[in-house]
């Protein structure tokens, strides 16, 4: 993209609507325009965050074999009734009424919805179990959106839901999510904590919170900083083994981590005083094991072994996307601005033009450019290179390849690294061999 005819609009002051930095820094660097309160525009670069988020979830989630689908954001009131959740939900829920006065809402989640499409298709247990999951915009109607989209009214979500014949593999294919949050929060760039946490309105026994820390944070964490040096993406488990499921899930949980609300104090008096870690995190994602809740509710069968109905065990699987991007600013920013890391940056580089114009230094750009356009964003602008410097530092960009006429006349370009700051010289093609590098 070329900066001097893209729709990316910074901002050199702080706007004053704006209490955290997160919010402050994605209005500063052009990636969301609030449009009412609690809903954003996501403008290009805040657009292209958002889809390289999904896209990690996406594969994630297909590499435990759960399937993407996509269901409407409007729902009917009677899908809702019918498990009885249409009154019980409260003034979180917007609700609507279409021309022929029917009543509907703009979906806060779909635990009604899915249950009701697999009924439609899934009727035998030999079809189990069945893992299906959306990424699509939600609406909570919240007293208090604050913090930009960090608390939305409107708002994107990644949410799974299983059907599983029996408890042990509905346990085991909560493992196998619980695995996939692990290795996608990774893959984001970011360390997201596991903490046994409270189910709310969604119901069922079994839950966990992921929590990136963050002064920021709603919820208070206290958790075993053994959990912050554990790589899941090296750890060997087959996902086709309840044993080796239970084995990851049985050292996993062996650290002590809980949100203030499960908060054990004779648990924690076990952990080494030197690994206590405290302090506030923010929840990007959320997973639940509630069983039969709303298979029964609903009354969705399929026949078992013996031919007999069997209501399936059922689980919710939720990822805060829109969420995640503030949350990964919280984690990964300093005093000049975001520090993407490379899985999720709008773009992997910013060409900076120190003197456009100037036929040496815009051929080396154009040749920059030309390796991967979609990659990277060539600032063309007439400005100074002070404002360039800037807005490549706020923007957040991994990589800064800063093109002057001393550097060109020699065929070298000067490479930034935006979370080190380390600079080095090298000529085009290792410039672009450096920076196409595969994020980890
Ligand atoms: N049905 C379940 C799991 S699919 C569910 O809705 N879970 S949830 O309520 O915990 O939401 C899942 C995730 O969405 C949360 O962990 C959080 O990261 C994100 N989220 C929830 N409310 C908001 C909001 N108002 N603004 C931004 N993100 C939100």
């Amino acid at each position: 993209m070329r900066l001097s005819r893209s729709f990316l609009p910074t901002l050199k002051e702080n706007p004053a609507e704006a209490q955290i930095t997160s919010h402050r820094l994605m209005l500063r660097a052009g990636l969301i325009r609030q449009t009412a309160a609690g809903i954003y525009a996501w403008l290009p670069a805040g657009w292209r965050v958002l889809q390289n988020i999904a896209e990690i979830v996406r594969q994630e989630q297909n590499a435990v074999g759960a399937q993407e689908l996509l269901m409407p954001t409007l729902q009917s009131a009677e899908l809702w009734k019918r498990s009885g959740r249409y009154d019980a939900y409260g003034p979180e829920m917007l609700r609507i009424r279409d021309r022929h006065e029917r009543d509907m809402l703009y979906g806060p989640t779909n635990e009604e919805m899915i249950t009701d499409l697999f009924g439609q298709v899934i009727k035998s247990y030999k079809e189990l179990p069945q893992v299906l999951y959306h990424i699509q915009w939600k609406f909570r109607d919240e007293v208090r959106p604050r913090f930009g989209v960090m608390r939305g009214r409107e708002f994107y979500m990644k949410d799974a839901y299983s059907f599983d014949l029996d408890y042990d593999s509905s346990v085991d294919t909560y493992r196998r999510m619980m695995l996939a949050y692990l290795r996608t929060f990774q893959r984001l760039g970011v360390r997201a904590i596991p903490m046994l946490a409270d189910t709310g309105p969604i119901g069922g026994e079994l839950s966990h919170e992921f929590l990136i820390l963050a002064p920021t944070g709603e919820s208070g964490v206290f958790f075993d900083s053994a959990l912050e040096e554990q790589d899941w993406l090296g750890q060997d488990v087959d996902i086709a083994d309840r044993h080796s499921l239970e084995q990851f899930f049985t050292r996993m949980t062996s650290f002590y981590a809980a949100t203030d609300e499960k908060h054990d104090t004779a648990a924690w008096a076990q952990v080494p005083a030197a690994r206590q870690r405290e302090g506030r995190g923010i929840e990007v994602g959320h997973i639940f094991h509630f069983g039969r809740k709303y298979t029964e509710s609903m009354d969705i069968t399929v026949s078992g072994p013996d031919g007999a109905p069997l209501f399936p065990e059922m689980g919710s699987y939720g990822i805060g996307v829109s969420r995640l991007v503030a949350a990964i600013i919280e984690a990964s920013h300093d005093e000049n601005g975001i520090i993407w890391p490379e899985s999720v940056a709008p773009f992997r580089a910013v060409i900076i033009n120190l003197k456009s114009g100037d036929s040496v230094c815009d051929a080396m750009c154009e040749k920059l450019y030309a390796a991967a356009p979609e990659h990277f964003l060539y600032d063309d602008r007439a400005e100074r290179a002070g404002a360039k410097f800037a807005d490549a530092d706020l923007m957040g960009h991994p990589w800064q390849l800063i093109v002057g006429p001393r550097g060109a006349k020699d065929g070298k370009v000067e490479i930034k690294n935006r979370r080190t700051g380390e600079r080095t010289e090298d000529t085009v093609e290792g410039a672009l061999a450096l920076v196409m590098k595969t994020p980890g």
